[in-house]
């Protein structure tokens, strides 16, 4: 049965959303016409996928982590939103599963050059749990943290987007432990390093601090369509 969908964290995402209008609005994937994300709908007239990137073979789906594939269970799964927020959030399986669930069919672009298309993927949105802490004015930022050690930075108008999941199934499939379950972050309209495996922490900050790849060379910004793979500095 469909959990019950709260009115209150539907009201608190719509301000909470409200407030990084103008700057969604400025994103490549939103203002490039040639940007427009992912997915099937968003393809037309397009190449399948953006420069530099080839489709993986059919029912191929590699894996690219640190090495490290931590045991997290269901049981012992746990989300923290801390730093600049009203409320520090954390969320168990069955808390994360008693918020409003989303399907969405997206692409995953990985900088090495692959590219996974039309995974149809299920989740909690992100700007959901983000709307249950409360982030502050001044929260702009925010670092996501897997539990082996991984990080990588965001934006707030880019974790807001209405396809960026924590995504628990894909393809109908409870998410295995390789591609980062029970719970990972899924960013179609970004490079797939932004998107945690293994997720155990978001970080909420006022100003913007580098995650693992981001401090070794790749883009702060990672915008596949515009072939943002380093940082030019
Ligand atoms: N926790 C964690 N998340 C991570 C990584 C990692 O090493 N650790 N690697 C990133 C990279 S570089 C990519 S391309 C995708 C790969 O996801 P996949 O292994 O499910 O294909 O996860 C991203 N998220
Ligand atoms: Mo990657």
């Amino acid at each position: 049965m469909a959990p019950k969908v709260d009115e209150r964290v539907l009201e608190a995402r719509a301000r909470l959303r409200a407030r990084f209008l103008e700057r969604m609005r400025e994103t490549a994937s939103v203002a490039d016409r040639d940007a427009q994300g992912t997915g099937p709908p968003n393809r037309h007239g397009m190449p399948r996928v953006p420069v530099g990137q080839t489709p993986t073979a059919p029912g191929k789906w590699p894996v690219l982590d640190l090495g490290v594939s931590p045991n997290v269970t269901p049981e012992s799964f746990e989300l923290r939103v801390t730093g600049a927020c009203r409320r520090e959030t954390r969320l168990g399986w069955v808390d994360l599963l008693g918020l409003e669930t989303v399907e969405d069919t997206s692409d995953f672009h990985c900088v090495t050059g692959w590219s996974k298309l039309d995974i149809r993927w299920q989740g909690v949105r992100v700007s959901t749990v983000l709307a249950l802490a409360e982030p502050r004015e001044t929260a702009r930022f925010a670092v996501c943290h897997g539990s082996d050690g991984y990080t990588t930075n965001l934006p707030l108008e880019e974790l807001l987007k209405d396809d960026v999941l924590l995504a628990h199934h894909a393809d109908g499939a409870p998410l295995p432990r390789a591609h980062g379950g029970p719970v990972r972050m899924i960013t179609p309209q970004l490079y797939a390093w932004k998107g945690t495996k293994w997720i155990c922490a978001i970080e909420l900050r006022d100003t913007d601090a580098k995650g693992f790849w981001e401090r070794n060379g790749y883009s702060n910004t990672a915008y596949p369509w515009r072939n943002d793979r380093y940082d030019d500095d």
